[in-house]
């Protein structure tokens, strides 16, 4: 049997960005001062990023261990979940890339067999991932599915760009990686997940994650085959819930494996150029015997126009 491709599970870039059709965007100004009320007020300080265990793919650059320094902002507690993206749509207008292409990517078994008209490809390594016409954050199993039952889940086929634009609008901005990570820590030291070292303490599931054979099997032992809303399972000590699993939230830097050891990291924000955005977290699809990358240190990355039925994001802001 071959060796598996170890960042499948994650997710798929848009091969052919050049096929997107001119989307005639609004121009998005923001609208309000963004209410910060809601927000989680976190006071920054001094924490170890990333990890030096052998848990990760060494072309991820968890490593190595190094000090950060952070200054005190503001974090949803949340992804930003269907209910809000559609007052944002509602009020702007705004089309999705995920729409401009008229595609976006979905895991396989949520389709059922009469679906396949609307397959429009899928990638080789991947199977499990198809490009489906018609599938965008309304729609995210494609046309026929709806998002009724799930406005309380994270919004998921957001591309960075889109993420981009909703904060600008909602008077926020993407986290950097360091701060989201810092967030996502909650204060523990250097443990493998928001809550401790254990995946399941006391034999409860703490994430939205892979249980089964991946992709064959989805267990779902922990309640959820797809997304689950976004304030589910109990909150890091901050305040944070989901920071892990569920859905791959995106990061305002490019990514880069590359640290350099004599940089000065205060308020890291990632490299000034690239050609994909970092995503932090994991999501439902995420397995051990695949990625592993639902743990706190763990990133992976993907082109700022590619969205997927597992990443969406969540807000931070200045104080
Ligand atoms: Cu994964």
């Amino acid at each position: 049997m071959s060796k598996p491709v170890k960042s499948a599970c994650c997710s798929i870039n848009r091969q052919n960005s050049n096929e997107k059709k001119a989307a005639n965007q609004p121009v998005i100004n923001t609208l309000k001062p963004c209410s910060k009320k809601e927000m989680i007020y976190l006071s920054g300080g001094e924490f170890l990023m990333g990890t030096n265990s052998k848990e990760g793919h060494p072309a991820d650059g968890e490593g190595p261990i190094r000090k950060v320094v952070i200054d005190p902002f503001y974090i949803d507690a949340t992804a930003v979940t269907n209910a809000q993206f559609a007052k944002f749509v509602k009020e702007t207008g705004y089309k999705t890339e995920a729409e401009a292409f008229g595609n976006s990517f979905v895991f396989y078994s949520f389709l059922s067999s009469n679906d396949t008209k609307e397959v429009k490809g899928s990638v080789q390594q991947t199977p499990w991932w198809l490009l489906v016409e018609g599938a965008y954050w309304k729609q995210p199993e494609g046309m026929d599915s709806s998002i009724d039952k799930r406005m309380d889940h994270p919004v998921v086929h957001i591309s960075w760009n889109d993420a981009t634009a909703y904060c600008q609008w909602a008077g926020k901005r993407l986290p950097t990686e360091a701060e989201w990570e810092y967030a996502a820590r909650g204060g523990l030291e250097q443990r493998l997940y928001p809550w401790g070292d254990s995946l399941t303490p006391n034999g409860e599931y703490r994430c939205n994650i892979w249980q089964g054979e991946f992709p064959l099997n989805n267990l779902a032992l922990d309640g959820y085959m797809g997304t689950a809303p976004a304030n589910s399972f109990p909150p890091n000590s901050y305040g944070l819930y989901n920071t892990v699993g569920n859905v791959w939230e995106w990061c305002s830097d490019w990514f880069t494996a590359l640290f350099h050891k004599n940089d000065l990291w205060q308020n890291p924000k990632g490299p000034s150029r690239g050609s994909a955005k970092v995503m932090k977290g994991g999501s439902y699809l995420c397995h051990h015997s695949y990625c592993n990358r639902y743990r706190v240190a763990a990133r992976s990355s993907n082109t700022p126009d590619s969205s997927t039925g597992n990443i969406g994001f969540r807000c931070a802001a200045d104080i």
